[in-house]
């Protein structure tokens, strides 16, 4: 039998990426480093944040600050992902059960009912908090979060993290992801990667689906044997 039909009838558990996959932080995100930015009176835009997708705080502050990071002192830098964090958690107290990103909510539930294992693994340190605040933390048997592990997405060790976590081995887990450095973390772990969005920034997964939209376990399971 073909190597990959043998590996998609293998998979057992799904790694889930919060922001852009389940829910829609990236624009709070956005607003939250743009409103700091103008503070600063550093320029960005949203193209400029499209470069912070799926990174950690950290790295987003630093791509957002480019050549002038080396002019900050550690604690300044502490100091501005303390505020713009402050700014997020505002703008992201009104998140409610209605911001699930169109299929998500319906996947998670078929997978459970058809017991598969599940986690999230997301960059963000928040990640535990949206869950609530979306009433799904029940649907996760565990959750990877940006406290999790030292070395973010690209390296693969909060896939890793999740994958031990469910008690499976990377080639039983489909990580489901909308970053490029998701896409290369999940590969550079051994997972199967379903990448949602243009194929110009996911192309690298095994799947490529526009979003969760009327997306079932058995499309997923599908693709992946192509
Ligand atoms: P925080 P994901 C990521 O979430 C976001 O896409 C990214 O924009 C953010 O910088 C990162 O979480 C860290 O978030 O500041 O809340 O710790 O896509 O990995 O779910
Ligand atoms: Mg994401």
């Amino acid at each position: 039998m073909d190597s990959r039909i043998t590996a998609a009838m293998a998979v057992r558990g799904f790694i889930f990426d919060l922001d852009g996959v389940i829910t829609d932080t990236a624009e709070f995100h956005y607003r939250g480093w743009k409103r700091l930015a103008d503070e600063m009176g550093f320029p960005f835009d949203r193209a400029a944040n499209e470069q912070l997708r799926g990174v950690s705080r950290r790295e987003s502050l630093l791509r957002l600050l480019g050549e002038r990071a080396s002019q900050f002192t550690e604690d300044k830098l502490q100091d501005m992902m303390t505020r713009k964090n402050a700014y997020y958690l505002q703008s992201i107290q009104e998140i409610s059960p209605r911001d699930m990103l169109p299929g998500a909510r319906e996947l998670l539930q078929e997978l459970r009912a058809a017991h598969f294992k599940i986690a999230l693994g997301s960059a963000s340190k928040n990640a535990r908090h949206v869950l609530r605040s979306l009433e799904i933390e029940k649907l996760f048997d565990a959750v990877a979060d940006g406290y999790s592990v030292e070395r973010h997405k690209p390296a693969p060790d909060l896939f890793l993290f999740a994958a031990k976590a469910l008690q499976l081995a990377p080639g039983e887990c489909v990580v489901v992801e909308d970053a490029a450095a998701g896409i290369e973390a999940a590969k550079a772990g051994g997972f199967y990667a379903v990448g949602l969005g243009p194929p110009e920034r996911v192309g690298g997964a095994d799947a490529v689906f526009p979003n969760l939209e009327n997306v079932h376990v058995a499309n997923v399971l599908n693709a992946l044997k192509q």
